[in-house]
């Protein structure tokens, strides 16, 4: 606002006193235990690795908000279009390693640490995980900020600031239990906007009133407000002093701390659970990944996030003075998935009601702003809403959802006329007992263009799924903008080792912002000294990670083992149960052998990771299998070193960047068709592991881009999945079962791994239930993989090979270039770079 603004005539006092960032270690040093002493109260007695942390993340937080402030006055002179990525999760993981990286002082700020007692390493580890998010949907989001802002894209994100992100795993006599995650103790990348505040209606009821000049209007009343606040979040680019925001929201009463009439009242509880009511919003991340549990508390929070959004981004835009019909020049907003669709019917809200646009007007503008990506096929993922309960919450809401649905099958009728079958397949509206809204049908609707994440997915999508709105929209509107994951983080940060050989090998690090100059090392291929520092590398991951199982489990593995590694969110359609009867078949072999034949086999490390949502019985039903093959066989004195089976508790961000440079092979191994891309792929295949998986996602392309030769693909394709299910229900006699899974269910049956109890249902889902994720019909395909695998591995030297090769052609699973191709596709936005600083 122009009265917040200083006076022409004094900004040059406040220019000269303005902060600078630090230039040196001294500058840093300085401004580290600056911050201990002054900001954190703590003195050189009391100053271990966390105080540390603090100072050091204080004084780099100083310099980021310097370069965040100019990035946000430069977009704003320049008045470009900016895109607004609306996530429900932001998986950030940690940020100060990644901050200095990228504002380039990790080498000041390691030499400043080290003079002062600290090690690096040690004081990075002090920070906990911003872990707003479940899986692959909330770390490609973040991902996509680093890119965005790496490129010089106006680009923010907006999502919720959850009290208590994805809940900790405890693995406790081998079952997973759950323990809160209480993030916000000390974070200091958070900025309390107290200032930007928007009030949230829920509930009340909607009144016609007739206008002077004889219109009706609606009015939306007599609900229950709670208010809105904004936390930002500075997001650094890599090598550009350009800084975008990241906005989160928090909820509290609108009456402000109390109710101080019920207070006064000496209604002090109710006051009390008034504001507890409302600070539930924005309490908990829920979950679940790929299910959608439908919960009332769920729909405050989507509509309480999106309606402070979209407030907050018109009030960005008024203050231009531009006509409504400039909004999608100047605005593009991507719906990540379909928990932000409410978005749409709240930007037609406001323009109808509020702004007094006519409702053609108001659409055209709607749908020229949104563009929505799917992420998953699976039915139980899809998002419903039940009628009554939107008409509850959401009344307004309600009607307008409504209006859209009728006036869009109204054009659909007259394109063609008499097709009620249609109609019934495209209605927003599924006539189930209650009515439900599906948002994936109103997020096409309200957008112009939708994409799937990998060319499979997007295939699949147009031909099952959304295959009738093709036939509605014609095929434009459906496009593929394959996934992909940031350099930065995945592989400069997790594996810096690599990143500095990869750096002398092509003379510099500009590999880091154009990924396909990774196609370089491709010259030094035949280099023998080069394959052997890429190899020891890889050794020193793995004795890094071998440490860290040792420290946390007790049990020694070999680094020299081969390292197979499945970490990902427990599910069955991801298949870990595949892998954990591969390896019960690998240890029935292994026990069946003589002595000396043992002697032959490969050495190998299983490891796992991930977490299985607390409702999801199945799920943690595999966990328990997984910890109880590794209680015998990690203790079976005829197989020490031959096989090791490792669970990592709480798999997350942070660990994730220590785990994925281990990898000699890493598993991606979904039924065909189920995983819409999958991202950690193409993070073990960057960091120079090779890949075992299905012909599912972006496998494909991945497989498509390095060369068959580089990873171990097995299993049934996605077109067959349809008929394979039918015949496991209905194929008489039935299909009979595979002979080495039959072996892996006798085991287990017989009790080899403790009470069968435990692992009937898991079993019986495959032998009685109908198989519905095709194990038993991919399960040799896999087995034979896994000895192709061990074939090739003894020979170190073609697998160096192999290995340099793949990451030499992943440059194009660079999340900048799938920001580039949604920029250019979708948003239609381009780069403002912001000049650098003297
Ligand atoms: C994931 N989806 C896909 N959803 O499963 C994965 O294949 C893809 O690579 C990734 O998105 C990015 O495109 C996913 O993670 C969720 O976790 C949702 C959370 C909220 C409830 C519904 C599932």
């Amino acid at each position: 606002a122009v009265e917040a603004s200083i006076p022409k005539p004094l900004r040059e006092t406040w220019r000269k006193l303005a902060a600078t960032e630090f230039k040196g270690k001294e500058e840093f040093q300085r401004e580290v235990v600056r911050h201990v002493e002054t900001t954190l109260a703590r003195s050189m007695y009391n100053c271990d690795e966390l105080g540390a942390y603090s100072g050091a993340a204080l004084a780099l937080r100083d310099r980021l908000v310097i370069a965040w402030n100019k990035t946000q006055q430069q977009h704003t002179f320049v008045d470009s279009k900016r895109v607004y990525y609306l996530s429900l999760e932001f998986l950030m993981g940690r940020t100060l390693d990644n901050a200095m990286l990228n504002v380039g002082v990790k080498q000041t700020a390691r030499d400043g640490l080290d003079e002062l007692g600290f090690r690096i390493e040690d004081v990075i580890d002090q920070e906990h995980d911003a872990a707003l998010g479940n899986g692959g949907l909330g770390r490609l989001a973040a991902c996509f900020l680093d890119s965005l802002a790496t490129l010089n894209y106006p680009g923010w994100g907006y999502g919720l600031r959850y009290r208590y992100g994805i809940f900790k795993q405890e693995i406790i006599d081998g079952h997973q239990v759950e323990v809160p995650d209480y993030w916000l103790d000390f974070n200091p990348w958070e900025f309390p906007r107290h200032d930007i505040v928007v009030d949230i209606m829920f509930y009340g009821y909607v009144r016609k009133q007739i206008e002077e000049d004889g219109t009706t209007r609606s009015i939306w009343e007599g609900g229950e407000v709670v208010q809105a606040v904004a936390y930002d979040y500075p997001i650094p680019g890599f090598d550009t002093e350009n800084t975008n925001n990241l906005r989160l929201w928090s909820s509290r009463p609108a009456s402000g701390e109390f109710d101080f009439q019920k207070f006064n009242a000496g209604d002090y509880e109710s006051a009390v659970r008034e504001q507890q009511r409302a600070e539930t919003i924005s309490a908990v991340l829920y979950p679940n990944d790929n299910i959608d549990a439908g919960k009332e508390l769920r729909l405050k929070q989507q509509y309480f996030w999106v309606s402070a959004s979209l407030h907050d981004i018109i009030r960005r835009f008024k203050k231009t003075h531009r006509p409504w019909d400039q909004f999608p020049e100047r605005v593009a907003i991507q719906l990540n998935d379909t928990h932000p669709a409410l978005a749409i019917v709240e930007l037609q809200r406001i323009l109808i009601d509020i702004e007094h646009l006519s409702y053609d007007k108001a659409w055209g503008i709607v749908t020229r702003t949104f563009g929505y990506t799917n992420h998953t096929v699976l039915p139980e993922a899809l998002e419903k809403w039940s009628v009554p309960l939107m008409q509850h919450l959401l009344p307004r809401h309600m009607q307008i959802i409504y209006d859209i649905n009728l006036f869009f099958l109204q054009g659909v009728e007259k394109k063609f006329p008499g097709d009620r079958e249609l109609l019934m397949k495209v209605s927003i509206i599924e006539e189930s007992q209650p009515q439900s809204i599906r948002m994936a049908f109103l997020a096409i609707i309200g957008s112009h263009k939708v994409n799937g994440v990998a060319e499979l997915h997007s295939d699949l999508i147009r031909t099952t799924i959304f295959k009738d709105f093709v036939t509605v929209f014609g095929t434009d509107k459906f496009i593929n903008i394959t996934n992909g994951v940031t350099p930065r983080r995945w592989l400069h940060q997790a594996n810096p080792k690599l990143s500095d050989l990869i750096s002398e090998k092509l003379g510099g690090d500009s590999f880091l912002k154009d990924l396909t100059l990774l196609d370089g090392l491709l010259e030094h291929l035949d280099d023998k000294q080069f394959r052997k520092d890429w190899m020891d590398i890889k050794y020193a991951n793995k004795v890094r990670l071998a440490k860290y199982i040792k420290e946390t489990t007790q049990i020694a593995v070999n680094p020299a083992s081969l390292f197979d590694i499945q970490v990902k969110r427990i599910h069955e359609y991801k298949r870990q149960q595949m892998n954990i009867f591969g390896i019960i078949h690998r240890y029935l072999t292994l026990k069946a052998m003589k002595p000396e034949q043992r002697k032959k086999a490969v050495p190998r490390v299983s490891i796992f990771g991930g977490k299985a949502a607390p409702g999801y019985w199945m799920a943690k039903t595999i966990i328990r299998l997984i910890t109880a093959v590794g209680d015998v066989v990690n203790c079976d004195k005829d197989i020490g070193d031959l096989l090791k089976v490792i669970f990592i508790e709480d798999y997350n961000v942070s660990k994730a960047e220590m785990i994925i440079p281990a990898s000699d092979i890493s598993e991606h191994i979904s039924t065909a068709g189920t995983e819409a891309s999958g991202t950690s792929n193409m993070k073990f295949v960057l960091n120079g592991g090779l890949i075992i998986g299905t012909v599912d996602g972006a496998n494909v392309e991945i497989v498509e881009q390095i060369g068959d030769e580089q990873a171990f693909t097995f299993g049934h394709l996605a077109h067959s999945v349809p008929e394979l299910r039918h015949q496991h229900h209905f194929a008489k006699p039935k299909p009979v079962l595979d002979k080495c899974l039959k072996a892996v269910f006798d085991a287990i049956l017989k009790g080899t791994f403790g009470t069968p109890e435990l692992f009937e249902p898991l079993i019986n889902s495959i032998t009685e239930g109908g198989d519905y994720y095709l194990v038993s019909d991919d399960f040799q395909s896999y087995i034979d993989a896994q000895s192709l695998v061990d074939e090739l591995y003894v020979d170190k030297d073609s697998w160096a090979e192999r290995s340099i090769t793949a990451v030499a052609k992943m440059g194009f699973f660079s999340s900048d270039r799938t920001i580039v191709e949604y920029a250019e596709q979708i948003w239609n936005i381009e780069p403002v770079p912001v000049p650098r600083q003297k």
